[in-house]
């Protein structure tokens, strides 16, 4: 997978060459470019940024150098067009499964912005030739989309076949697609089996599996209940046993029986 990325910080990005990631860009999984915005600027100051038309705070980012950035790095006569990436918090929320429709794509351009955003003539003319996606982490707001773009890297790569060791270690994640789909993962353990008078959960060392898959499930249940009641209502009523509905009863969320009507 190709990873292109644009920023007026390219330092920012060093955390590429740790870990998982590191070692993928090694082994040749993944072919990660950054690119510094201001390579492509021709002024003596290099500048970027300029006042708002039609006023207010703070800086737009030019179109100029953007247009010659995405120019050079997919050019227009081009066979392959990537998909265009811009972290801002007016975007689309990223999810496990935009991560997972980003990790089937070939080519990812990430275009990070500063200031109050990238001029909008930008992703207007970057649309008419290649998809543009515009993605936010969530309710707040990051000084600029660096550090956006190496979540969203993290998340998409480790779900490129190769680049986890353990290739099902991702089936039992939070959101995975599957029985986890609306669940936050529950509370892991592991030797000794004591420790600071603190046991681990008897029926993990049962050795009876159903019991602990069971027991695993009621956890992450109560966990979804407690923290992310919002994903309690997206769960597939018809993937929820009797006990389920006890677990979720039991944590003070009842769910509405098959035989009620809507
Ligand atoms: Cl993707 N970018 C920025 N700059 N701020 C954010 C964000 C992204 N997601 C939440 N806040």
């Amino acid at each position: 997978m190709k990873l292109d990325i644009v920023s007026i910080f390219p330092e920012y990005f060093a955390p590429l060459e740790v870990s998982l990631l590191g070692k993928a860009r090694r082994t040749g999984l993944l072919d990660v470019r950054v690119h510094d915005l201001r390579r492509w600027t021709h002024d003596r100051h290099n500048t970027v940024d300029d006042t708002p038309y039609g006023g207010g705070p703070g800086m737009v980012m030019k179109p100029e150098p953007w247009g010659e950035a995405l120019d050079a790095i997919a050019p227009p006569s081009g066979g392959a067009v990537p998909r265009l990436v811009v972290p801002t918090p007016s975007g689309r929320p990223f999810t496990q499964v935009m991560a997972a429709e980003f990790a089937a794509e070939p080519w990812l351009l990430f275009a990070c912005g500063r200031y109050e955003g990238i001029d909008r003539r930008v992703y207007d003319e970057a649309a008419a030739r290649m998809p543009v996606t515009e993605v936010s982490l969530g309710d707040f707001v990051l000084a600029g989309g660096e550090v956006a773009v190496l979540v969203m890297i993290e998340a998409v790569s480790r779900l490129v076949p190769g680049v986890l060791g353990n290739t099902d270690s991702v089936t039992d994640d939070s959101f995975a697609p599957g029985a986890m789909e609306s669940l936050l993962e529950g509370p892991v353990f592991t030797k000794p089996p004591l420790w600071r008078d603190r046991p681990v959960p008897e029926i993990l060392l049962s050795g009876n599996h159903g019991a602990i898959a069971r027991w695993r499930r009621d956890q992450a249940l109560r966990r979804t209940a407690r923290y992310r009641p919002d994903l309690l209502a997206r769960l597939d009523r018809a993937a929820l046993d009797k006990h389920d509905l006890a677990t979720l009863a039991d944590a003070g969320f009842p769910v509405d029986g098959e035989d009620m009507a809507d």
